[in-house]
């Protein structure tokens, strides 16, 4: 059942407010900056004299988000660390996903060539489950648009042959990366907002916490998948699309 957390305004006036829990992962070729990208949305901030770490294992970053007034998303957004394409692990993480960003970097031909990789692991997926999660490709590193080599006509089509949503990003700069979130969530909430809107609504502070999945007793992926299909059962008017 979706959580619900109650707000008093006044002895006998009570709001509540829906939160529901959306899952998303991001994939794509290491360096990317798929942990960038998360880490701008969950905690905006970019590692910049960092070298790059490639991240270890799995981890997810929650964040929770104003929808509207009494709908809330709890977002959480899956890394999938230095996990490479075809490895089991990452099908049981798709599996439960409602949301799956395809990550490249616009500099480098070569992640982009991937993506038709990843895109045939997650078919396989979707064949195996029977359920279409959000597909959307994210371009990301846009600060270095002088060394960009994938045209925007490239990846339109990438993204029309799968029907998917583009965006371009810059973790670095933050650009356009809480928009980007934000416009998949309220997609997949149902709730259709313009740009200037989503731009509106990213700009604003979260209304929550960020938590981090502590190492130690880090959550099975298959306990939290079985949340949000239960979550979703129990919704009849629910917002997530599969
Ligand atoms: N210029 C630039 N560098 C980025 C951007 N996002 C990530 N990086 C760098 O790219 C490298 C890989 O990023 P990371 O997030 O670890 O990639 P991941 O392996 O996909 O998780 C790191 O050195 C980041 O600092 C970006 O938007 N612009
Ligand atoms: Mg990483």
């Amino acid at each position: 059942m979706a959580s619900k957390m109650s707000i008093t305004f006044s002895e006998d006036e009570e709001e509540e407010i829906e939160i529901k829990q959306i899952k998303m992962i991001f994939i794509g070729d290491s360096a990317v900056g798929k942990t960038s990208i998360i880490q701008r949305f969950t905690q905006n901030r970019f590692d910049s004299e960092q070298k790059y770490k490639q991240t270890i294992g799995l981890d997810f970053f929650m964040k929770e988000v104003e929808i509207t007034a009494s709908l809330h998303a709890s977002l959480q957004c899956w890394d999938i660390g230095g996990q490479t394409i075809g490895q089991k692990m990452i099908k049981s993480y798709l599996r439960g996903s409602h949301a799956i960003f395809f990550v490249y970097d616009v500099t480098d031909a070569k992640t982009f060539e991937n993506l038709e990789k990843w895109m045939e692991f997650v078919k396989e997926v979707i064949k195996e489950t029977g359920k279409v999660p959000y597909l959307a490709l994210i371009g990301n590193k846009t600060d270095l648009g002088y060394q960009r080599v994938i045209s925007i006509q490239q990846n339109q089509a990438f993204a029309d042959q799968y029907g998917m949503r583009f965006f371009y990003v810059s973790a670095r700069t933050g650009d356009n990366v809480h928009a980007t979130i934000l416009k998949v969530a309220n997609d997949l909430c149902g709730v259709h907002t313009s740009s200037t809107d989503v731009e509106i609504q990213a700009a604003a502070p979260a209304v929550a916490t960020i938590k981090r999945s502590p190492m130690k007793n880090r959550t099975n992926p298959e306990m939290v998948e079985a949340e949000i299909v239960h979550d979703k059962k129990a919704e009849k008017d629910d917002c997530i699309i599969f």
